[in-house]
């Protein structure tokens, strides 16, 4: 079958026959019969399962949804005469021989059409009523657009550029590196979840062929639908990464900014990158090796020549504040007297073919054979092996790239698991997965306490659990930069928060002015990588001299200032499983913000709103002699502080908004009280025992905010060592209070806050702080920080 080829309709039997069984009810038409159950997960979440007799691989389910929600309380059928119904908390389910229907608690309605689910082989189909739904979201790592509405999805992990050659340019080609089968619904005011789990290849319709319907296909395997009411989208996101699971706390480093190549080939030009980063004033947290840094691509190898003391170079990185990560691919050089290979064979660990033999695929290293994740022995194999690499090389994390997988010259079909006796297509998607989750142990073999930094090039629903992602290979061009947002946004409601595209661009040559746009669109992203192919044009933040040099450095600096609001944000994440970078729709369910993809929030606080086309294009506007490129910036409600002009603006309005080349459209929500780094910058190294608190209130009602406290790099936080520290802010006459409730492992004081006030009233005169009943007065003085040209006050 094509990529995005369906099977027509019209080709599935649709079931006539409806009888009652003991757990459920049992449909049946001419060839098939299926069974069906409904289970309570939580108070939230309901799950149909449906299991078609005619399917032969008994496993029905993904690694998707973590073992505590995997079993659930089944909910015992209610027979009437046509039709069975189940009442499960989150609503009421009523069966026909091929419908159902569930009222949710919420007043929403997801319903199948009549002839709504049927079988053709292996083959299912369900159709669903969406009526008037104006929104659809999730789907994972999209192209296109951010709302799926009109729109299909095909969920078969592929290497994109490899294997659609033509057409990986484009802007609106479906073919993805990830597949998540989650549809988040909106129709009127409400959101509905329906996470479709099958680990095999399935198929969406989004109302493109059939308006108001939402089509689903799976090739092969059982269907469980877990149908999540909500009815906010941030409800839906929060019980699908309870579900599915969250990342863990990112280590600092790992939220800076990060410079990669294909590839950085010799330890000379390593030590140049690092002179320039520091010749050129610009921080950055971690160097990539891409695979040239092998071998001859063999695995957990270093070349000798090009690089004969690994270890000793990333421990001297390292004091300096840089990190190293290098790439590891999953195909193991097929070439007896390899170690690593030899040991594969002797453990038995690799993917076999139906007739047995290890399967071979011809990628970097020439012939390969490939690690079967999905087992024990090789997930215990693979993490000794990594672990001791990662350790050798002083290594700080792993980058798994084609684990798509991508298998060159071989069908990846002829590739089986579990010693050749599971079919391909069962675990194609989750791969990377299982891949990852091999990984995660390995970078805690030799460092328990370490958190893991792993990025992967393909994933599934849950991978976020052990990786953090990047979009795979884009282009050089604005196209593919205004995709970047959309794509992250899906992907961060799907659960994948910890995530970004290539900034600048993989494929083909940047230029100047785009390299800018690029870095100010991404450096909000939770993951902020400069990346290129071999043979492009180098685009390092100074290969274009000014101004583009200046106006990178300042945008990758002002992400580090940030870290600590970063940070905050990614600890919500870790609690509660808000994603970093969210639509405006997580917040304001305003009609308005359905289609709203080229501007985005970073946590609650603040919002970006970049420039994503070139000068010349579009409205121009001339300041000061000035030409300045703009867009239309829409706000929602309340008032905004605009970090560009040092004013605040009325918003439930959209404005046209001019920036310069170094200007990022960049707003601060009222009331809100942003952490903020104001020390030296040295690369990773970030002395973050004083933290300012800048706070965005202009008087008349409190601001808030909260910042938590660690170590920044340990798992000592999962034992209950960190501090929140709750802050508000509160002017009364020429007084502003700000009080700090700080509890938690560390005693209060550990940091020094120093509160920093935006855009006042000038009737300001002094600010009490309080920390803990601890009061502290002191007067205000002006002072200036390099985010934004204006004059504020700081405590003297
Ligand atoms: O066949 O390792 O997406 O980021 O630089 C290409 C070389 C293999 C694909 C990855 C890209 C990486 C490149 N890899």
């Amino acid at each position: 079958m094509l990529f995005g080829q369906k099977t027509h309709p019209l080709n599935f039997e649709y079931a006539d026959h409806l009888t009652a069984t003991e757990n459920g009810l049992r449909v049946s038409g001419r060839s098939f019969h299926a069974d069906i159950c409904c289970h309570e997960i939580t108070p939230f979440c309901t799950r149909l399962s449906f299991a078609n007799g005619q399917v032969g691989d008994p496993c029905n389910h993904s690694d998707a949804i973590q073992t505590d929600y995997r079993d659930g309380r089944l909910i015992p059928p209610d027979i009437g005469q046509d039709q069975v119904s189940f009442a499960p908390s989150g609503g009421l389910i009523t069966f026909g021989p091929s419908w159902f229907n569930m009222t949710l608690a919420t007043g929403a309605v997801v319903a199948t059409v009549r002839e709504g689910f049927g079988y053709n082989g292996e083959t299912f189909i369900a159709h669903f009523d969406i009526g008037d739904a104006t929104g659809c979201y999730g789907f994972g790592e999209r192209t296109r657009r951010f709302n799926k509405i009109d729109d299909s999805v095909d969920n078969w992990t592929v290497d994109v550029v490899a294997v659609f050659p033509h057409t990986f340019q484009r802007d609106d080609y479906d073919p993805s590196y990830a597949a998540i089968p989650l549809a988040i619904i909106k129709s009127g005011a409400h959101f509905t979840g329906l996470y479709f789990d099958n680990p095999g290849r399935t198929l969406f319709d989004v109302g493109k062929t059939h308006g108001g319907r939402l089509l689903y296909q799976s090739l092969r395997g059982n269907t469980q639908i877990y149908i999540l009411t909500g009815p906010s989208l941030r409800q839906i996101v929060r019980h699908f990464t309870a579900l599915t699971g969250r990342a863990e706390l990112p280590s600092l480093w790992s939220l800076g900014y990060h410079q990669c190549r294909w590839s950085y080939e010799n330890e000379a030009q390593i030590r140049d990158l690092q002179a320039q980063f520091a010749q050129h004033d610009i921080p950055v947290s971690a160097l990539w090796y891409d695979i040239d840094y092998m071998d001859g691509y063999r695995l957990f190898t270093w070349n000798g020549e090009r690089f004969p003391a690994p270890q000793a170079l990333n421990q001297e990185l390292k004091q300096a504040g840089i990190r190293t990560v290098a790439i590891i691919d999953p195909g193991v050089k097929r070439e007896p007297g390899y170690t690593l290979y030899d040991s594969g064979i002797e453990a038995q660990v690799f993917c076999k073919t139906a007739s047995g033999r290890d399967f071979v695929g011809r990628v970097w290293p020439g012939d390969t054979v490939f690690p079967d994740f999905t087992l024990a022995r090789t997930q215990d194999w693979w993490a000794e092996r990594l672990g001791d690499f990662l350790r050798d090389s002083a290594l700080d994390g792993a980058w798994l790239d084609m684990n798509d997988p991508a298998t060159g010259y071989s069908n990846p079909e002829d590739m089986r698991f579990a010693d050749g006796t599971i079919e391909h297509d069962r675990y194609h998607n989750q791969y990377a997965h299982f891949m990852a989750k091999a990984s995660h142990p390995a970078c805690t073999r030799h460092a328990p306490d370490v958190r893991p930094f792993l990025l992967t090039r393909s994933a599934c629903t849950g991978t976020q659990r052990y990786s953090a992602l990047w979009t795979g290979d884009n282009v050089s061009s604005w196209e593919h930069l205004r995709m970047a947002i959309p794509c992250t946004l899906n992907l961060g409601l799907s659960g994948l928060a910890y995530n970004g595209p290539d900034v600048g661009g993989f494929l083909g040559d940047t230029q100047a002015e785009l390299l800018v746009r690029w870095y100010q669109a991404c450096f909000l992203f939770p993951f902020f990588r400069n990346h290129s192919a071999r043979h492009s044009k180098r685009q390092e933040p100074w290969c274009f001299g000014e101004p583009c040099l200046s106006a990178v450095r300042d945008t990758i600096k002002t992400r580090y200032r940030l870290l600590p609001y970063l940070y905050a944000c990614a600890f919500q994440h870790y609690l509660h499983g808000d994603p970093l970078l969210r639509p405006l729709l997580y917040d304001y369910e305003d009609k308005d913000f359905e289609h709203l993809d080229d501007q985005f929030l970073v946590g609650d606080a603040l919002l970006v709103a970049p420039i994503l086309t070139p000068a010349g294009t579009g409205q121009d506007i001339v300041i000061d002699g000035g030409k300045r490129q703009s867009r239309a910036v829409t706000l929602p409600p309340g008032r905004w502080y605009d970090l560009n002009k040092g004013l605040w603006l009325d918003g439930d309005r959209t404005l046209r908004y001019a920036a310069a080349l170094d200007e990022i459209p960049l707003f601060a929500k009222e009331n809100s009280i942003i952490p903020y780094y104001n020390g030296p910058l040295h690369n990773s190294l970030m002395d973050l025992g004083k933290i300012e608190l800048h706070v965005f209130c202009e008087g008349r009602s409190s601001a808030r905010g909260t910042v938590w406290i660690d170590d920044w790099e340990t798992r000592r936080y999962t034992r209950g060592h960190f501090n929140s520290v709750d802050i508000t802010a509160r002017l009364d006459t020429d007084t502003w209070t700000i009080t700090l409730t700080e509890q938690g492992h560390y005693p209060s004081g550990t940091v020094d806050f120093q509160p920093v006030f935006y855009g006042g009233p000038e009737s300001a005169r002094q600010a009490v702080l309080s920390t803990n009943g601890q009061r502290r007065a002191r007067a205000l003085q002006p002072a200036s920080r390099p985010w934004i040209s204006q004059w504020l006050t700081v405590l003297a």
